[in-house]
C-alpha cells in the first residue's frame, strides 16, 4: 500500500494541528467515518432492498422522510453515542437535539450537528446524495447534559466540518480550519484514501447552480444576476453553464472543484430560502471558505450569523469568491 494515505492515518497525523490534543477529536472523527461507511453500504444497495421508499413520518419541516434518511440518522446517532466523545447531537431529521445521558458521553467535549442524508429525494432515481456534518466544542460544563446553547453557535465556532458524497465514487471531504482535504473510498479495502489534498475552489468559474424554475419569486437582485450569467461576453466566459442536480452536496462538490456558484436565495414564498443554517449552510460555508471560496446570505457572511433556533433556514450564495461578489453587487 505504498503511497496510499488512509483517512485514519491522516487524522492521527493532523492531531498535532490541535494544541493539547488528546486524541478525543481523532476518535470522534473516526466515529463519523464508521457511520459514513455504513450509510454508504446501504445507499449502494438502495435499489435492491425494500428500504427504498418513504416512511409515513414527516420531519419537523413537514417533508416526507425517506427510509434511508431514518437509517442514516440512526447510524450517526448510535456511532456518536457509542463513541462517547460527543455529549449530544442535533440533526435535520429530529425535532429537538439529543443529549446523551450516559456518564461517558456527558464527559464528551464536543457536539455534532448533521444532515444524515441530504438530497434524499434523489435516492430513488439513483442520483448522488450526501451526508453533511459539523463539530463544535460544547458550551456547557463537562460532566453535564448538553443543552440548547451548545448547539446554537455561529459557524465561526466550528471545530471541523465535512461532507460525504455518495456518487460515482464515495468521497469524504473535510476541514478542521487548516485547508480542505478529500478522500475517496476504495471499496476493495474499505478505506477512505487521500485523493484530493489541499482542495482549492477557483476564484472564478463558469457554472451557476440554482432552481431557476422559481425565478419569478426571486428578488430583483437575483433576477438581474440571472440575466447577467446568460449574456454573451467571451472575455468573462459568459454565458455560463447552468448545472443543478438538486442535491446540495453534489452541486457544491462539483463547483468547489471546477469553480462556480450555488444559490438558494430568498423567494416570495420562502423568505429565508430552504436550506438550514446549522446542518447545511454553516458546514458547507466553512469548507468553502477554507478552500478559498465564500458563503453569504445576501446580507451577511453565513458563518457570522448567530443562530436562533436549531432548524433555522437561511438564504445562501456560495462558491467561487468573484462569482459570489458579483451577485452581491446586485443586492
Ligand atoms: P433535503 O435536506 O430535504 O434533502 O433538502 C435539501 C436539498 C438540497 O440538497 C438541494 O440543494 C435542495 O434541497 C433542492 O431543493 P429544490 O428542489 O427546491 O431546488
Ligand atoms: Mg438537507
Amino acid at each position: 500500500m505504498q503511497g496510499v494515505k488512509t483517512l485514519s492515518e491522516f487524522i492521527i497525523e493532523r492531531q498535532e494541528d490541535f494544541p493539547f490534543a488528546s486524541g478525543e477529536f481523532s476518535r470522534l472523527m473516526n466515529d463519523i467515518v464508521i457511520a459514513s461507511k455504513i450509510i454508504n453500504r446501504e445507499v449502494n444497495k438502495a435499489g435492491l432492498v425494500e428500504i427504498l421508499g418513504a416512511t409515513e413520518n414527516e420531519n419537523v419541516q413537514g417533508e416526507t422522510q425517506q427510509k434511508l434518511d431514518v437509517f442514516a440518522d440512526e447510524q450517526f446517532i448510535s456511532a456518536l453515542q457509542n463513541g462517547g466523545e460527543a455529549c449530544g447531537i442535533a440533526s435535520e431529521e429530529n425535532d429537538d437535539f439529543v443529549a446523551f445521558d450516559n456518564e461517558r458521553s456527558k464527559q464528551g467535549k464536543y457536539i455534532v450537528v448533521f444532515d444524515p442524508l441530504d438530497g434524499s429525494s434523489n435516492i430513488d432515481v439513483n442520483v448522488s446524495i450526501g451526508t453533511i456534518f459539523s463539530i463544535y466544542r460544547r458550551k456547557t460544563e463537562i460532566g453535564q447534559k448538553a443543552e440548547l446553547k451548545d448547539f446554537l453557535q455561529s459557524g465561526r465556532e466550528q471545530v471541523a466540518a465535512g461532507y460525504v458524497i455518495y456518487g460515482s465514487s464515495t468521497m469524504l471531504v473535510y476541514t478542521t480550519g487548516n485547508g480542505v482535504n478529500g478522500f475517496t473510498l476504495d471499496p476493495s479495502i474499505g478505506e477512505f484514501c487521500l485523493s484530493h489534498p489541499n482542495m482549492k475552489c477557483p476564484s472564478n468559474g463558469k457554472i451557476y447552480s440554482i432552481n431557476e424554475g422559481k425565478r419569478a419569486e426571486f428578488s430583483n437582485a437575483v433576477q438581474s444576476y440571472l440575466d447577467y450569467v446568460k449574456e454573451d461576453d467571451k472575455s468573462t466566459k459568459r454565458p455560463y453553464a447552468c448545472r443543478y442536480i438538486g442535491s446540495m452536496v453534489a452541486d457544491l462538490h462539483r463547483n468547489l472543484l471546477k469553480g462556480g456558484i450555488f444559490m438558494y436565495p430568498e423567494s416570495k414564498s420562502a423568505p429565508n430560502g430552504k436550506l438550514r443554517l446549522l446542518y447545511e449552510c454553516n458546514p458547507m460555508g466553512f469548507i468553502m471558505e477554507q478552500a478559498g471560496g465564500k458563503a453569504h446570505s445576501g446580507s451577511i457572511n453565513i458563518m457570522d450569523i448567530e443562530p436562533e433556533s436549531l432548524h433555522q433556514r437561511v438564504p445562501i450564495l456560495i462558491g467561487s469568491t468573484e462569482m459570489v461578489d458579483k451577485v452581491l453587487s446586485y443586492y
